[in-house]
């Protein structure tokens, strides 16, 4: 009879995993069984499904985030010019539907607005950490929900196109302090925009100095991965020449007999697809034909898994006790449930013991007060009663001056009638 390969489930501790893996069989098939055409079932399914990428363009205003998208896409994404006064740095978020073949993708391209614009750049960057995090955050919430959509719209940023001003120097403070900033949440691919408007010559020292600028910030951009071996060789020579140095037009221009996409001067065109002008089609081949799925995967694992570890721990959610022995979420989840009702338990004597405080303080207030006031009513009380004393008193005194008043006048007046009486005697007595 024909031996089959069979898969058998050994449960292994860790230790012993290396050991069990050493020892699984290597059989070689001898019928046709069909599981090589997996990869076509994939292709199948991803193909229904549809792709999507998410763009951030971070660059200054009028830098050529727009018109270096609508070339990437030749498409014309109807994006308003952008007004130097902002007061703050903003986000615009565009997506839209692309068909390539059958391939569909939904692209979202995120844009700086009013970057680099104001006077005091210090929070600049803030509004793009936030932006990040916060597509981070719904995926995880997604992610942890009972019910989750399977139809959910990853909004994470798969890609950083950095555009740097070709100023032919060095990088801005604002641009190392960006980039510093994002570099663990996000793959950065920097760009030197406009790069028509600098000499091939300068252009490379100009390379030279932002790599080395990078490299002794310590900033991590994206390098091109080099572990596939069908694209190492044109990844590692991509990772050589970074920064890019792009131009973007969707005008076309006449060149011979052909017409291209370029930008016209008074000594000649510029071809944005020619790789002898600028690196144009480098980008738009590692960022599209080579390395799309990388850069997603990178998002995944990584800088998504970063903000998803970091997220969980503050939560409270470790994989090990503190026993150092694995610990399953149950576990955790039951102990922090005994946690927070032990702490509400405590917060609630807690408050209980402050309230009970509280009465008591209020009670001693009000009988200090009362007692306070019983003392004040006491001694007006006892004023008022002087008071009263003396002015009896005075009464008494007034009614004795009355009435020695009334003697004295009536003792006056009696006086006053007697010589009267007298001389009328005297003139009867005459007559
Ligand atoms: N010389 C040159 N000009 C460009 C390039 N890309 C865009 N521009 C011009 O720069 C101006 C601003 O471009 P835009 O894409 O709107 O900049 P955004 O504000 O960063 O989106 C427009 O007049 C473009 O024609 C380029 O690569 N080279
Ligand atoms: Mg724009």
């Amino acid at each position: 009879m024909e031996e089959r390969p069979m898969a058998t489930f050994t449960k292994t501790s860790n230790n012993e995993d290396t050991e069990k893996k050493e020892s699984i069989r290597c059989l070689t098939t001898l019928s046709h069984f069909g599981f090589e055409c997996l990869p076509y079932q994939l292709v199948t399914k991803s193909m229904e499904q549809g792709f999507s990428f998410n763009i951030l363009c971070v660059g200054e205003t009028g830098i050529g985030k727009s018109t270096l998208i609508n070339t990437l896409f030749n498409t014309n994404l109807k994006d308003s010019r952008s007004s130097h006064f902002y007061p703050n740095v903003g986000l615009r978020i565009q997506t839209s539907d692309l068909q390539e073949s059958n391939v569909q993708l939904k692209l979202t391209v995120v844009k700086t607005v009013g970057y680099g614009d104001q006077i005091n750049k210090e929070g600049s960057y803030q509004p793009i950490i936030d932006y990040i995090d916060a597509q981070f955050e719904a995926y995880l919430q997604e992610e942890l929900k009972i019910k989750r959509s399977f139809k959910y719209q990853d909004s994470r940023i798969h890609v950083c196109l950095y555009f740097i001003s070709p100023t032919g120097h060095s990088l801005k403070s604002l641009d190392l302090l960006t980039m510093k900033s994002i570099d663990r949440k996000v793959n950065i691919i920097p760009l030197i925009a406009k790069a028509d408007t600098v000499s091939k010559n300068d252009l490379q020292k100009f390379k030279s100095k932002i790599m080395s600028e990078l490299i002794s910030s310590g900033i991590q951009i994206y390098h091109f991965p080099t572990d596939d071996e069908t694209v190492a060789q044109i990844n590692s020579s991509m990772n050589a020449i970074l920064p890019f140095a792009v131009v973007g037009s969707t005008d076309e221009v006449k060149v011979g007999k052909r017409v291209v996409r370029g930008r016209h001067y008074p000594w000649g065109v510029l071809q944005v697809e020619n790789e002898n002008h600028c690196d144009f089609v480098k980008l738009r081949d590692m960022l599209l034909r080579t390395n799309m799925e990388d850069l997603k995967e990178q998002t995944h694992i990584h800088h998504y898994e970063c903000y998803r570890y970091r997220k969980l721990r503050k939560m409270g959610f470790t994989d090990v006790g503190p026993d150092n022995q694995p610990i399953s979420f149950q576990e955790i989840y039951e102990a922090k449930r005994l946690q927070f009702y032990e702490q509400c338990h405590r917060e609630e004597e807690e408050l209980k013991k402050r309230f009970m405080q509280q009465v008591k303080d209020r009670e001693t207030a009000f009988k200090d007060a009362e007692k306070e006031l019983q003392d004040k009513f006491e001694h007006l009380k006892r004023i008022q009663q002087e008071e009263i004393m003396k002015l009896e008193e005075e009464r008494r005194q007034l009614e004795e001056e009355i009435i020695e008043f009334c003697k004295t006048k009536a003792a006056c007046e009696t006086l006053q009638t007697q010589p009267c009486t007298n001389i009328k005697k005297d003139k009867d007595r005459k007559k």
